[in-house]
């Protein structure tokens, strides 16, 4: 379904992101959840997005170009990173809001979340955004590797429960494992043939 991914240009200021229409899947989610490591998942690439053992590595609005500019990926700095200071908080919760008020071509919002944490008060501030504002998202439980199966079926309810929504809305993922990867892009393929 992916058959080629490059990295098109990172932003600092929302309101100079691309504006033709192509379609932007958008990766959100706390600090060090495994934003990047999804998207080079989803592209067979290891190092298209950097990704880092650190919190806070994704700093700006990245964009990958896919399949020659049939969509987009957007890789989102990391939300809830106790360790950086007020000011670069400040800054990267602008970022990450004015990115939102400002893009016209979201097709969908993949809201990453810990599969062995429950959801953040972050979490649950951008779900109830997406949903007021009819974006369609889904939410990933990373990390699965890190659980047995029992735990990944208690975590999985769990964060549904804390959510709000279907259970079947919540896919299970492992970068690692590969776990995941086609069920996601399924729905990407779903979209994008809309
Ligand atoms: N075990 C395991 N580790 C993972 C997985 N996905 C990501 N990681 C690790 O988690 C850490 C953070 O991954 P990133 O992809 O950089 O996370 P991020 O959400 O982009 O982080 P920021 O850019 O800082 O917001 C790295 O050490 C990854 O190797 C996974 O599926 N399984
Ligand atoms: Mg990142």
């Amino acid at each position: 379904m992916i058959k080629n991914a490059t990295f098109l240009k990172s932003y600092t200021d929302p309101s100079s992101i691309p504006s033709e229409n192509i379609p932007e899947f958008v990766f959100v989610g706390k600090s060090n959840v495994g934003k990047s490591s999804l998207i080079n998942c989803l592209v067979n690439q290891k190092k298209l997005a950097r990704t880092s053992s650190e919190p806070g590595l994704t700093r700006l609005i990245n964009y990958f170009e896919i399949n020659g500019g049939s969509f987009y990926f957007v890789d989102l700095p990391g939300y809830g990173f106790a360790r950086v200071s007020k000011d670069e908080k400040k800054k990267w919760t602008k970022m990450i809001e004015g990115y939102f008020e400002l893009s016209k071509n979201i097709a969908a919002v993949f809201v990453l979340i810990d599969i062995r944490r429950s959801p953040s008060e972050d979490d649950l501030i951008m779900v109830n955004y997406l949903f007021t504002k009819n974006i369609p998202f889904f939410i990933i439980a990373t990390k699965a590797d890190k659980l047995s199966k029992n735990q990944i079926a208690a975590q999985r309810a769990e964060i549904a429960n804390a959510l709000k929504i279907g259970i079947d809305n919540v896919i299970v993922s492992s970068s690692e494992k590969g776990k995941g990867k086609k069920e996601i892009l399924d729905k990407i393929a779903q979209i994008i043939e809309n």
